[in-house]
């Protein structure tokens, strides 16, 4: 029977560049609380998804030559995307959202809609600072040294029409839920949302933009596309059918038990996220939990710093398990942690390797030696020398839960671990070995395998929401024992002669000096000159065919205004009428440069508007990276190579 229902979330991620471990680590964390409460017998939500929309991501996909919905689809499901990582990283999410789901983008546009029908959102002047990486506005009260409070980045000045939401309006409801509720935890994130944001006057935010369009249009006033952070946070209700018929649960999972967010995103789920609910009469989350950050060097990791980890290579060396175990075994989820290879290899080797993998091979290796595939129904019964552990291990689920349900998964971890060193110690009292040789001991013997097996199988039964695979394995060594949640409580759920089936080392000892100088050279660039990875997947010839590649001269070339990037080609391609391309390459190329050179396009992509102008086609370039520098070469060819002769 199920104890209700359990919804979850993860924040949505942008997809304006690859996810790293920092990403993983709150993923990660969200997973294991959603496994843990299904064992404990809910039905749970756990939704996590990509927030695709802003100015950001209009810049990278105009930088990469593609439009933002290509961007986007190649972060989100293309080969070592988002949905690869969580599928590695063994992500149990039940629903998955994109914020371009046409559900969601006609779901934001009626909720956009209510709020300035029942007047919380109304038409203004927006004059004030903008940051474009955050896309967060500021005024100019709240930067610091004149510069992005949350990424400390150069500011711009902005002003446009825009419509705003009275924030003020809730800032004494808001300031009366964070002071006087649980809403907002660690306690400490309180003070800092009051004193920093609320105190100082909570100002009306500025909820549309028409300074690019890359988001979701307004539909009672063109031009303006609904600001990011609205369209994100509503997220957590679209997807369970706020607003649309494409989705349904609402009823059953809003409010929110719980959304985990990373610190610098709290300002948007405790402040501006109940106001937009209050607004629409809405209940509230129940919880919002911002986790600390894994910082690198004492900094944050980030793309531009080139300091990201990458979970792929990680999870290949270390394997999933040990890689998840990690990020919530060693650091406390509320505060920052710094993430070193050191640490991480050190944590597997004792935690993984010594303590809890010898435990395991120990045992199942000592039981199949002394009584062969199963344990004798002859035992004895305990003995005081038995009690200290049985009852630590009859006491761990209460300890762990008490620790899961404060969000503290060290701290539960650490219960368990307690527990794992306590019987390895007892097999050291016991000397099993020694109790082997006397055949009037094996009842005695046989007691202490039990007891050893019992430990074991409550230990994996907790672990499993951290390490899902490994609980899987050692109940399978366990003869496919019972791991669910009232059995974990109860000393004595395995039958006395218990079958057990051998394997190898959960977790082999790593070579910490020799990893870290693989690691160390993998992290270093090949050489000063570094090439886009092969394509793994073959294309077959008649497609490759289908492209039509041709030589072109160019009869004029023109820098496209308000573009720093963009050149405008009018080209000969033999056929008697212009063609005309645009190509992102004005960081590498004078116009004047390129009047008169012969360049090969590829000709029957379809036409593409690019700041309104359309591109039919491509012009085809070399591209590698030199001492980290994007180098870019246009393929020229023979001038002697008439204008539109094919290419094959
Ligand atoms: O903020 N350590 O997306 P995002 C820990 N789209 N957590 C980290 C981290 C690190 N080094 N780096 C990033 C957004 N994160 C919005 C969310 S929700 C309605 C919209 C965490 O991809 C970060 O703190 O920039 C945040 O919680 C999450 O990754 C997504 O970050």
């Amino acid at each position: 029977m199920s104890k209700g229902n359990y919804y979850i979330t993860t924040p949505i991620y942008y997809p304006s560049a690859k996810l790293h471990i920092g990403h993983t680590y709150c993923t990660v964390a969200t997973d294991a609380m959603a496994r843990y409460k299904r064992l404990q017998g809910y039905n749970v939500c756990f939704l996590t998804g990509t927030d695709e929309h802003g100015q950001k991501i209009e810049d990278k996909a105009k930088e990469a030559g593609c439009t933002p919905q290509e961007y986007v689809d190649n972060i989100v499901l293309g080969e070592g995307g988002v949905l690869d990582l969580w599928k590695l990283m063994n992500i149990s999410n039940d629903r998955f959202i994109r914020t371009t789901d046409d559900y969601h983008v006609a779901a934001i546009q009626k909720i956009f809609k209510k709020m300035y029908e029942n007047g919380d959102i109304y038409k203004g002047k927006y004059t004030g600072k903008y940051c474009k990486p955050c896309e967060s506005f500021w005024t100019e009260s709240q930067l610091v040294d004149g510069k992005c409070p949350d990424c400390g980045r150069e500011v711009q000045d902005a002003e446009e029409e825009a419509y705003f939401f009275r924030l003020s309006k809730y800032a004494d409801r808001v300031q009366d839920l964070l002071e006087n509720t649980d809403f907002l935890e660690p306690r400490s994130r309180v003070h800092e949302m009051v004193n920093n944001f609320i105190k100082p006057g909570l100002e009306d935010l500025c909820v549309s933009r028409t300074s690019f369009s890359w988001g979701v249009p307004v539909d009672f006033d063109e031009g303006h596309v609904v600001y990011v952070w609205i369209d994100a946070l509503f997220n957590y209700m679209t997807a369970l059918g706020f607003c649309n018929d494409a989705k349904e649960g609402l009823e059953d999972f809003w409010p929110a038990d719980v959304h985990f967010v990373g610190k610098e995103i709290v300002r948007f789920h405790a402040i501006i996220w109940p106001a937009m609910l209050m607004s629409l009469g809405l209940p509230l989350p129940k919880k919002v939990y911002g986790h600390g950050w894994l910082l690198l060097d004492g900094g944050k990791m980030s793309k531009s710093k080139g300091n990201v980890v990458d979970p792929y290579i990680l999870a290949q060396r270390f394997g999933v398990d040990a890689l998840r175990f990690f990020l919530l075994r060693s650091f406390p989820f509320g505060s920052d942690g710094n993430f070193s290879n050191e640490l991480l290899i050190s944590t597997i080797n004792t935690d993984l390797a010594n303590d809890l993998g010898n435990l395991v091979s120990r045992t199942v290796a000592m039981a199949q030696k002394y009584f062969g595939e199963r344990l004798p129904a002859q035992q004895q019964v305990n003995i005081e020398m038995d009690k200290e552990l049985v009852e630590m291990v009859c006491t761990l689920r209460d300890k762990y839960e008490e620790q899961m349900e404060k969000y503290a998964f060290q701290n539960a971890l650490a219960e368990v671990f307690k527990v794992i060193s306590r019987a390895n110690k007892y097999i050291d009292e016991n000397a099993p070995w020694v109790l082997a040789k006397d055949e009037s001991n094996h009842p005695r013997l046989a007691k202490v395998l039990y007891n050893l097996l019992e430990t074991v199988r409550i230990c994996a039964g907790l672990l499993s929401p951290f390490m899902p695979a490994t609980a899987e394995e050692i109940a399978k060594r366990l003869g496919g024992v019972r791991m669910d949640w009232d059995s974990l409580e109860d000393f004595g759920v395995l039958p006395v002669q218990v079958a057990t089936v051998a394997g190898d080392a959960l977790f082999p000892r790593i070579d910490m000096e020799k990893e870290l100088a693989a690691l160390e050279e993998l992290s270093k660039p090949k050489s000063d000159i570094e090439i886009e990875p092969y394509a793994t997947e073959h294309v077959d010839f008649d497609t490759f065919c289908k492209s039509d590649f041709r030589a072109v001269k160019v009869k004029d070339c023109q820098p496209v205004k308000k573009s720093d990037k963009l050149l405008q080609f009018t080209l000969d391609d033999g056929t008697g009428t212009d063609r005309q391309i645009l190509s992102g390459i004005a960081k590498f190329y004078k116009p004047e440069e390129l009047i008169g050179k012969t360049l090969v396009a590829i000709t029957n992509l379809p036409p593409r508007k690019m700041m309104g102008k359309e591109s039919c086609g491509m012009l085809i370039s070399a591209v590698h990276t030199e001492k980290g520098e994007e180098k870019l070469h246009l393929l020229m060819v023979d001038d002697a190579i008439p204008a539109g002769a094919k290419l094959c």
